[in-house]
């Protein structure tokens, strides 16, 4: 089954007013998030991968440690990873449900220690990342980070809300600020429903 380009979930002008431009979503979606889908279908054609779900892939070619494997594994994940993070946001959506706030404060002692933690996380990702909030093998919440397009997959966990930390995700809106692209997006372009759905 080849890997196929979601539509985004809303307009391409949809979260302007919210800290990320059209611009943005047009490179980072039609340009950035094509490029993995058309990339990981030429090297997936014809190997042991093709007709593989991309959750099987991606895990696969992770364990497998191969570098020949490396090419299908981060078109594989950053594929994946860009499917998740454009319904992870949303316009105008509702505030946090009562069930992600409590099991928020329950692990991290409040949401806005949630909120700095997981800001910390993205901002200490040396070069290109992302940074998780995830449920562990073992039910319980922790934030993480991970390089390039390595993700929670990889390590058994269910990716609850993840943030691109890569230049091409912030660098039209915030310039080289980082910690301002992680706080905007904590605080204005997250769809809460959407992360408390992955519970
Ligand atoms: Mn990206």
């Amino acid at each position: 089954m080849a890997f196929t380009l979601p539509d985004l979930p809303y307009a391409h002008d949809a979260l302007a007013d919210l800290g990320m431009s059209a611009e943005t979503l047009e490179f980072h979606h039609d340009i950035h998030h094509k490029a993995y889908v058309d990339n990981g279908n030429k090297l997936i054609a014809g190997t042991e991968w093709d007709g593989k779900s991309l959750e099987d892939i991606i895990t696969g070619t992770y364990q497998s440690g191969a570098v020949a494997q490396s090419g299908i594994f981060n078109n594989a994940s950053q594929h994946w990873n860009h499917a998740q993070f454009w319904e992870m946001m949303g316009p105008g959506t509702g505030g946090m449900p009562g069930e992600l706030e409590k099991a928020l404060t329950e692990a991290f002692g409040s949401v806005d220690k949630f909120k700095e933690e997981f800001a910390a996380a993205g901002a200490g990702q040396f070069g290109s990342g992302w940074a998780w909030l995830v449920k562990d093998k073992d039910g319980s919440l922790k934030v993480t980070k991970t390089e390039n397009g390595v993700n929670p997959l990889c390590f058994g966990q269910t990716a609850l809300l993840g943030c691109d930390v890569w230049e091409h995700s912030y660098y039209i809106d915030f310039r080289n600020k980082r910690p301002a692209y992680l706080s905007n997006f904590l605080e204005k372009l997250v769809n809460w429903e959407n992360v408390a759905s992955r519970m």
